[in-house]
C-alpha cells in the first residue's frame, strides 16, 4: 500500500526547525519561524494568559465539548477587538464567527465554504505571499494566482501594479489580502491605499479574504484593523481569518476564527448553518483552553489591559531590533541603505539576501533564515544581534 509514496517536500519554513534544532553550534540563531520570542530568546507566556490560565485550573469546571462554531463568549469578543467596540456592526445580526483551529484553521473552514459557494475557483494572493496560502487553497480546490504586490526596489507596496493585477482578474475572483504586518515582506498598505484596493474590488465583484494573523503588532490594535473596518463600511460581503497564535503568545493551543459579514440576518443564519456543517465533518467541535483563556483576557477590565501593556512591549522590542539592525549593519561596514528594515512592520523584513546568502548565513554563520531572503526580526535579542548583523554584513560584502 505504502510503498509507492513519495517524499513530500519540506515547509519552507517549518522545515528549517528541523535543520536548526539539529545544529550544535553554540551561536546558532533562528530568523526562520514567526515566532515573537523574548530578550532571552524565549517565547513569553503572557501574564495576562497566565493569570487567566490560573482562574481556570482553580474552578475544576467539567470538560464538555463545545459548539461546533465554538465558545460564544470568545466568538463575540473576536467580532468587537475586529471591528472596534463602537461598531454598528456588531448589533446588526449580519456576523457570522466560528472559533477555529488557529488562523489556518480558519482559512480552511473559510477555504472549504468558498468552494461549496463558487462556480469559479480561482484565488489570487499577493506575490509574495505566506506559503501556506497557495498550498491550503490548493489543497481545497481552488486554482491560485497572485497579484503584484512587493517592489524589491522600494522595499514598499507595489501599489499600482497590485491595482492592475486585481482589475484584471476575473470578475468575482477571491482575493486575499493581509491586513497588516504582511508577511513576509513586512510591507504594508496605507489608508489612502486601501481605500483604492476595496475601490477596485467592489467594481469587479470580487470576494475579499482579509488574512489578519498580527494584530496589534504594527501600530496597536485599533489601526492594525482599518483594513477590516473599511471593508466592512464598504459593503462587501467579507472574510476574515484571524489568529492569537502571535498576539497572545498561544501558538500550540491553536486559537483563531473565521469571521464572515454578510448582508442580512437571514443570511446570517443561513451561512452559518453551512458553516456548521463544514466544521461538523472536518473537526465536529473546536478545543476548548485557549479559546476559554483568550476570552476570559478580552472580556475583562483589568487583564485587557494587561494583555495590550503586553502587546506593547512586543511590538517595540521588535522596533527597537529593527533600528539595532540597520545601525549595526552600517556599522559593520554595508553600504547599502538598510532602513527599510526599520520601515517593515510587524515580525518580518524581507532583507534582500538572496537565496546563496541564506545558504552561507546556515553553513558559516549557524544563522537560519528563510530561502527568500525573510528574516524573523522577533527572534533577535541583545544577545544574538551582533552575531546576525556581523555575519549578514560579511554574507552582503562578498
Ligand atoms: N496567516 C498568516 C499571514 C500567518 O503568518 C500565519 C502564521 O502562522 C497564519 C495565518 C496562521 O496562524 P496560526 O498559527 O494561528 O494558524
Ligand atoms: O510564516 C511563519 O513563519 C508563521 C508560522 O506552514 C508558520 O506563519 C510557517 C509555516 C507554516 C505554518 C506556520
Amino acid at each position: 500500500l505504502f510503498s509507492p509514496v513519495e517524499m513530500a517536500p519540506r515547509d519552507p519554513i517549518l522545515g528549517l526547525n528541523e535543520a536548526f534544532n539539529a545544529d550544535n553550534r553554540s551561536e546558532k540563531v533562528n530568523l526562520g519561524v514567526g515566532v515573537y520570542y523574548d530578550e532571552n530568546g524565549k517565547v513569553p507566556l503572557l501574564r495576562a494568559v497566565c493569570a487567566a490560565e490560573e482562574a481556570r485550573v482553580a474552578e475544576q469546571g467539567p470538560r464538555p465539548y463545545l459548539p461546533m462554531e465554538g465558545l460564544a463568549s470568545y466568538d463575540a469578543a473576536v467580532q468587537t477587538l475586529l471591528f472596534g467596540a463602537e461598531s454598528s456592526l456588531l448589533e446588526s445580526g449580519r456576523l457570522v464567527t466560528a472559533q477555529s483551529i488557529g488562523g489556518t484553521g480558519a482559512l480552511k473552514l473559510g477555504a472549504d465554504f468558498l468552494y461549496r459557494l463558487l462556480n469559479k475557483r480561482l484565488v489570487a494572493i499577493s506575490d509574495p505571499s505566506w506559503e501556506n496560502h497557495r498550498s491550503l487553497f490548493e489543497a481545497a480546490g481552488f486554482e491560485v494566482v497572485t497579484y503584484p504586490y512587493y517592489d524589491p526596489q522600494t522595499h514598499g507596496v507595489n501599489l499600482e501594479g497590485m491595482l492592475e493585477g486585481i482589475e484584471k482578474l476575473p470578475e468575482g475572483s477571491v482575493v486575499l489580502l493581509h491586513a497588516c504586518c504582511h508577511n513576509p515582506t513586512g510591507a504594508d498598505l496605507s489608508l489612502a491605499d486601501w481605500t483604492r484596493v476595496i475601490d477596485v474590488i467592489q467594481r469587479r465583484n470580487h470576494v475579499p479574504f482579509i488574512d489578519i494573523a498580527y494584530q496589534g503588532f504594527g501600530d496597536n490594535l485599533q489601526d492594525d484593523a482599518v483594513a477590516l473596518r473599511l471593508f466592512a463600511e464598504s459593503g462587501l460581503p467579507l472574510f476574515i481569518s484571524s489568529s492569537f497564535s502571535k498576539s497572545f503568545s498561544l501558538y500550540g493551543e491553536r486559537v483563531g476564527a473565521l469571521t464572515l459579514v454578510t448582508e442580512s440576518h437571514d443570511e446570517m443564519l443561513s451561512t452559518m448553518s453551512q458553516l456548521k456543517r463544514v466544521i461538523r465533518t472536518n473537526y465536529s467541535n473546536p478545543p476548548t483552553h485557549g479559546a476559554k483563556v483568550v476570552s476570559a483576557v478580552l472580556n475583562n477590565v483589568e487583564l485587557y489591559a494587561k494583555w495590550e501593556e503586553e502587546l506593547a512591549e512586543m511590538r517595540d522590542r521588535i522596533r527597537i531590533m529593527r533600528s539595532s539592525l540597520v545601525e549595526k549593519l552600517a556599522a559593520a561596514g554595508v553600504t547599502k541603505d538598510m532602513s527599510f528594515i526599520e520601515r517593515q512592520r510587524g515580525m518580518f523584513s524581507y532583507s534582500g539576501l538572496t537565496k546563496a546568502q541564506v545558504a552561507r548565513l546556515a553553513d558559516e554563520f549557524a544563522i537560519y533564515a528563510v530561502g527568500s531572503g525573510r528574516i524573523c526580526v522577533a527572534a533577535l535579542n541583545t544577545g544574538n544581534i551582533d552575531h546576525v548583523a556581523n555575519s549578514m554584513a560579511a554574507v552582503l560584502k562578498d
